[in-house]
């Protein structure tokens, strides 16, 4: 892993609904009609633009399968567009959540590329209601997102938002190995 890599993340504690990223990731539900922990939060910080971009996609296509992304404005938020995707619920690890969370950061990433994004901040997905381990959690973040962008060049930038002291700390552990 070339360590200009590893300098492409960064870290970041607070509110992720103030990050002014070209776009930042909502933790949403196959719904995609809004809910709470950080999907209430963004909703209600960008306002009434995103439920309506929502409900378009989800008239076109029936919302969003666990694993997949959408992207919609942003609304009244800084960043310019939201990336909403849906995690695993943890059931206890064995039906499939690794490789499913995986694929949410892989298809965020991905779609942020597509509309020539160059910075992208992602919320712990599924640490919340969803119950994923949060250890867990942020191995599968942090390895997913450095195997993409040693990959790719674009997005140049991804920042990982914590929210909790327990997730500072484990985000900070992974990314210690990295950078060491
Ligand atoms: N900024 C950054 N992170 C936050 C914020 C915030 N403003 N608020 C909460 N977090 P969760 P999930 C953290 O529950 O587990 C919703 O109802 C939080 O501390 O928001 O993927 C959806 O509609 C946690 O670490 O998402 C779904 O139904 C992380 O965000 C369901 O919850 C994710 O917690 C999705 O559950």
């Amino acid at each position: 892993m070339p360590d200009s890599t590893a300098h492409r993340i960064q870290l970041l504690q607070g509110d992720i609904t103030k990050v002014k990223a070209d776009a930042i990731v909502n933790a949403a539900n196959s719904s995609l009609l809004g809910g709470g922990g950080v999907d209430g939060a963004i909703h209600r910080a960008g306002g009434p633009a995103i439920l309506e971009n929502c409900r378009k996609i989800v008239a076109r296509q029936g919302g969003c399968k666990t694993g997949e992304a959408v992207i919609t404005t942003g609304g009244r938020l800084p960043a310019q567009y939201v990336i909403h995707t849906v995690g695993p619920v943890w059931n206890g690890g064995h039906k499939n959540e690794p490789a499913l969370l995986a694929n949410c950061y892989r298809n965020c990433l991905a779609l942020a590329q597509e509309h020539g994004l160059k910075t992208i901040a992602f919320p712990n997905i599924s640490t919340g209601i969803y119950g994923y381990p949060k250890d867990k959690a942020a191995a599968v973040a942090v390895q997913t997102v450095l195997h993409y962008l040693a990959q790719h060049d674009v997005p140049e930038q991804v920042t990982f938002v914590v929210f909790d002291p327990e997730n500072l700390r484990l985000y900070e552990e992974q990314l210690a190995h990295l950078k060491s």
